[in-house]
């Protein structure tokens, strides 16, 4: 009888561990960077991150600002103030983008493997 408590104490053990090391994984992959959008630019203009990053934009202007990739791959809605749009990248390479409302607002961001 010992000797079966003993073993179902060590599958818990063993089921706790793997839980732990699965609860690790997820925030380690999924990092978020925020841009600031304010004064008439992206805050910072140039961002690296790695492959599967969610960039956030916040307009914290007074008025309102969009997101548009160079190639209108994504786009977002034109943003309120205190509004966000975010986006994932999970391919590495660069990425260009600018306000749809003010073009000469623009950003890059490079995306490492
Ligand atoms: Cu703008």
């Amino acid at each position: 009888m010992p000797v079966k408590n003993a073993t179902a104490v060590i599958g818990l053990a063993i089921a706790a561990a793997f839980g732990a090391s699965l609860a690790c994984a997820g925030p380690a992959g999924a990092e978020e960077v925020v841009v600031k959008i304010e004064n008439f630019t992206f805050n910072p203009p140039e961002v690296t991150v790695k492959a599967g990053t969610t960039i956030k934009w916040e307009n914290d202007d007074d008025i309102p600002h969009s997101v548009v990739e160079e190639a209108t791959k994504f786009r977002s809605k034109p943003l309120d103030t205190g509004e966000s749009f975010e986006m994932s990248f999970k391919d590495a390479g660069t990425v260009t983008y600018f306000c749809g409302l003010h073009p000469h607002m623009k950003g890059k961001i490079t995306v490492t493997p």
